[in-house]
């Protein structure tokens, strides 16, 4: 996905598919390398040699490691493309705006039209219901147009040898010579994204084992050219996850008057029962009944001045898809805008975009100064830094909601000023 036309990012230790999560998608025009090194290519081949010693060693099948190894040279488009970190971060507003948009869900009913036999076949089969199957569709591939034609074993090998990540790497060059091993696909066919992830579902190749299926019946898992292939192993990666058919995914949800933002924590999953407790209520309506028994956790993707949304277990499942908290919210959106028309919700801060790479690095310095240790300065804002922000806040008599966005910022580099 993004992979095209989302612009990328960074690779989910538990991203069961897509490789990039979302929220921090930036231009590339923006981006600056992180490190200037490069490595030397005459390096290659001592890398290339070890690992086709690694295959020998896994029992891979002399024409599979040859058909693989062989003339192997490195891609360096994918170390500038790996090296290479945004500045500025995308607003998650403007991620859902592009991922839930008119042009994208008329697309979408499109191509659900023109396919409806293959979702019939899916939805009966893995009961996911259709418009989720699309919207993943449609944020992965742009409903199988932009698939990425890069060689994946070569993309790949270049980040082994590249080193940053050469565990994930190495591991999806084993998984690959499997697939060819087994006569899943041929190495000419193994095309895909920068980052290997291959197909209509961007599936990398170890999900691709473990995931895909054939539901058109010839004997093949294709998740390149066969829309019932490529919907159903998405189908069948959310229903392995725990998806729930008729369950929800994310509530809009509205916070009750004195709201204790410093007792609430973004992973707590309580029974939807406990919430309405709370004085929790949806945006439209009442809580279905059928719901109340259902856990849910409280997420605030643009802290307490933007909207709130309860997200169930079919979310984690989308997490375990992509893990990005704009991606699930994302395929959300763009489902409901297929299945009914909905526009994403609005009522955004947008006078309070997130800060930058930069600032974020300055952030971590000036709250771990401050006695709010951020575990460490890498300008990326995660769970440790939001909860470093969020003591900060509640011991400011600010609204501790651990959003880091401009004028956390600002109200943090003031207390470090004054110190
Ligand atoms: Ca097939």
């Amino acid at each position: 996905m993004r992979h095209a036309q989302l612009s990328l990012i960074v690779p989910g230790l538990f991203s069961g598919a897509g490789l990039l999560a979302l929220i921090a998608a930036a231009s590339a025009a923006l981006a600056a390398p992180a490190r200037a090194d490069t490595p030397d290519p005459a390096t290659f081949p001592a890398w290339r040699d070890a690992f086709a010693a690694r295959l020998v060693s896994e029992g891979v099948r002399p024409d599979v490691r040859a058909a693989m190894m062989d003339g192997l040279e490195p891609d360096l488009r994918i170390v500038e493309r790996d090296r290479t970190q945004p500045e500025f971060v995308r607003p998650i507003w403007q991620y859902l705006a592009g991922a839930a948009s008119a042009e994208r869900a008329a697309g979408g009913r499109r191509a659900a039209e023109r396919h409806s036999a293959a979702l019939d076949q899916v939805e009966a089969r893995f009961e996911v219901e259709r418009h989720i199957l699309t919207a993943i569709w449609g944020l992965e591939s742009a409903y199988g147009a932009i698939q990425g034609d890069f060689d994946v074993v070569r993309s790949l090998a270049t980040l082994a040898w590249e080193g940053r990540r050469r565990d994930f790497a190495e591991a999806q060059l084993i998984a690959a010579a499997r697939m060819i091993e087994r006569g899943y696909a041929t190495r000419a066919e193994l095309k895909g994204s920068w980052a290997g992830a291959m197909g209509q579902t961007q599936f990398i190749p170890t999900t691709y084992l473990e995931r895909a299926v054939d539901v058109d019946g010839d004997g093949r898992r294709n998740i390149w050219t066969s829309e019932a292939d490529a919907l159903g192993s998405a189908a069948n990666l959310l229903v392995r996850a725990g998806w729930e058919a008729g369950a929800p995914v994310a509530i809009r949800t509205i916070l009750p008057d004195g709201f204790d933002y410093a007792g609430w924590n973004e992973n707590t999953r309580r029974p939807l029962r406990a919430w309405a407790l709370d004085g929790l209520r949806p945006a439209g309506g009442e809580w279905a009944a059928d719901d109340l028994h259902r856990t849910a956790r409280l997420i605030l993707p643009a802290g307490a001045r933007g909207p709130a949304f309860l997200v169930f277990g079919n979310f984690e499942a989308l997490m375990r898809y992509n893990n990005s908290t704009a991606y699930g919210l994302g395929v959300a959106f763009l489902a409901r805008r297929l299945a009914d028309g909905t526009e994403p919700p609005g009522g955004w801060p947008e006078d309070d975009p997130p800060i930058t790479r930069s600032q974020a690095r300055e952030l971590q310095e000036a709250l771990t100064a401050l006695g709010y240790d951020t575990q460490g300065v890498d300008g990326i804002v995660g769970a440790n830094t939001r909860a470093a922000l969020k003591r900060f806040q509640a011991a400011s008599g600010l609204t501790p909601d651990g959003y880091a966005g401009r004028r956390a910022y600002e109200a943090v580099m003031a207390a470090r000023a004054a110190r």
